[in-house]
């Protein structure tokens, strides 16, 4: 076979999933200039599309926060990395079991625990700095280890983990150093913050994020001083750009060797931040771009992760706090997983390294909730039909079928040219219908740009639903609720119809939808 030949046929396999980070369009005009055999008529992806981490961590949707360490024993929510170590005093050794089983009977498929937080201290013996457990005063604050019991518990309990490990560190007197000439020092990259990822590291390859917060401000003190002053040198100490400062492309490389399932959020720039604390994504929602809503034309895969909190307190736990309704939680999720991000929800641990009773109790009535509100799917007693079916390939097809197969790795297809299609779902006896949930087979690119649901009780006149919800994006999942209210989507009676038919009015290229599920 001649050179030209092969390096043609290279061109047009399949994109490799697992690195496609940094595939741009470019490749697309390389497809499209191929003409080889596609015996499964698959279709072209339209890129970006995710890495196999970024698929596997878009499975997790909901998981936990866990914000716990010498913030919860100042009652602080940023320390400044001069407490003394004595005053991380757990009255028992903390239980990380505990806390994944009470996100577990939220419907959480995860947690994620902080191991580190802007104060420095380390909730695990570390050889990179004094200020962490193993300068405590107590046994029992001596033999706590985060990391390791909450590894641990969640493979137990088969929940995927991850840690917290906070870049901006004002316990350490390497961060914001700079030399003689002014030019910022790899000293707190090399001797604190890589080792630091490789320790935790080591508590199980099986991690699925790891979270890099991107703060490093404030009028905090610390080890580089500050309005307050701190311990150590003086003067004000700030990084200009973080992905230099804490050397990011060769930490992710290097942890990617260590982790290949793990995603690292922030200054990772692997997953973004959905732009807010407050538990909402956009309605129009890219897995690429930026923000609340992200950007359909953005070249880069980077989906949104939401973080909130379950608790009034703050981020820490703390005496007064009051846990949000399940109405409240609800409604948050239906805004994040059913906007086409994940939702990590804080809980956080008190001073006995549990958590509290009270958020207990919340995260099993949220549990039942979602089984009751989003857990008997309707389409799969329903006679489903499609304006088209791609031209199945020799093992392959597209069909209706696959709306409601349960297989992830199978999907309803248009042909190429086709981007406007309608699914109609008929039902012998009527039912009360609340919400629609619609997942993209993403391993190919998000695609739909436009959708709409209508309903209908007598089977041949139809009524539009959520007309006041931009029914625009919908990406790995979105739920849209019918009544177009995410505050109040359970109330009334809900719409008892014999008929529903979803259009999808636009697309990048044709839609691809891996499941559709009414509730
Ligand atoms: C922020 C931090 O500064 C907060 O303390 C908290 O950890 C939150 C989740 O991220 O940026």
């Amino acid at each position: 076979m001649k050179l030209s030949s092969l390096l043609l046929m290279a061109l047009c396999l399949p994109p490799l999933l697992n690195d496609a980070v940094g595939q741009a369009k470019e490749s697309q005009f390389q497809l499209k200039q191929c003409n080889v055999a596609n015996p499964e008529n698959t279709p072209r992806p339209v890129f970006p599309v995710p890495s196999r981490r970024q698929m596997l961590w878009n499975e997790t949707e909901f998981y936990a926060f866990f914000h716990y360490g010498m913030d919860t024993y100042t009652g602080k929510e940023w320390g400044d990395g001069t407490e003394d170590e004595s005053t991380f005093a757990p009255t028992r050794v903390p239980d990380p079991a505990q806390w994944l089983r009470v996100a577990k009977q939220a419907g959480m498929k995860g947690g994620i625990a902080v191991v580190k937080h802007h104060d420095g201290f380390c909730l695990w013996p570390t050889k990179t700095t004094d200020h962490s457990v193993l300068n405590s005063a107590t046994e029992t604050a001596r033999k706590t280890n985060i990391p390791r019991d909450f590894a641990r518990a969640a493979r137990k309990l088969k929940m995927k983990y991850g840690f917290y490990v906070s870049p901006w560190d004002l316990s350490s007197i390497y961060w914001g150093e700079k030399d003689s000439q002014g030019r910022y020092t790899d000293n707190y990259a090399k001797k604190v913050f890589f080792p630091q990822c490789v320790e935790l590291a080591q508590y199980g390859s099986d991690q699925f994020e790891m979270w890099f917060d991107g703060a490093t401000g404030g009028d905090h003190a610390g080890y580089y001083g500050g309005a307050y002053g701190g311990k150590g040198t003086t003067g004000r100490r700030t990084i200009d750009n973080a992905q230099t400062f804490y050397d990011i492309p060769n930490l992710r490389d290097s942890i990617h060797k260590l982790l290949p399932n793990v995603v690292m959020w922030g200054v990772g720039g692997e997953v973004r931040w959905i732009g807010n604390e407050a538990g909402h994504a956009g309605e129009t929602c890219w897995a690429m771009g930026s923000g609340e809503s992200g950007n359909a034309d953005a070249w880069r895969w980077c989906p949104g992760e939401s973080d909130a909190k379950a608790t009034t307190g703050g981020w820490f736990w703390k005496k007064n706090e009051k846990v949000l309704s399940a109405e409240r939680l609800f409604q948050m999720y239906l805004e994040t997983v059913g906007r086409n991000a994940t939702l990590i929800l804080n809980l956080p641990p008190d001073v006995n390294g549990l958590i509290p009773q009270a958020t207990a109790q919340r995260m099993a009535e949220l549990g039942r909730m979602l089984k009751t509100r989003l857990g008997n799917d309707l389409a799969l007693k329903a006679k489903i039909s499609v304006s088209e079916e791609r031209t199945p390939g020799a093992h392959t097809d597209y069909s209706v079928r696959r709306l409601t197969d349960g297989n992830k790795n199978t999907y309803w297809a248009t042909n190429d040219n086709t981007t406007h299609a309608t699914i109609t779902l008929k039902w012998d006896k009527p039912v009360t219908v609340r919400y629609v949930q619609l997942m993209e087979h993403i391993k190919l690119g998000q695609r739909v740009r436009s959708f709409t649901i209508e309903t209908s009780d007598d089977g041949t006149t139809f009524t539009p639903r959520a007309t006041n919800i931009q029914t625009t994006t919908i990406g790995y999942k979105r739920i849209v609720p019918l009544n177009g209210s995410t505050a109040k989507s359970y109330e009334g009676d809900g719409y008892k119809v014999k008929a529903m038919r979803i259009t999808i009015n636009d697309s990048k290229a044709c839609p691809l939808i891996q499941s559709l599920s009414v509730f």
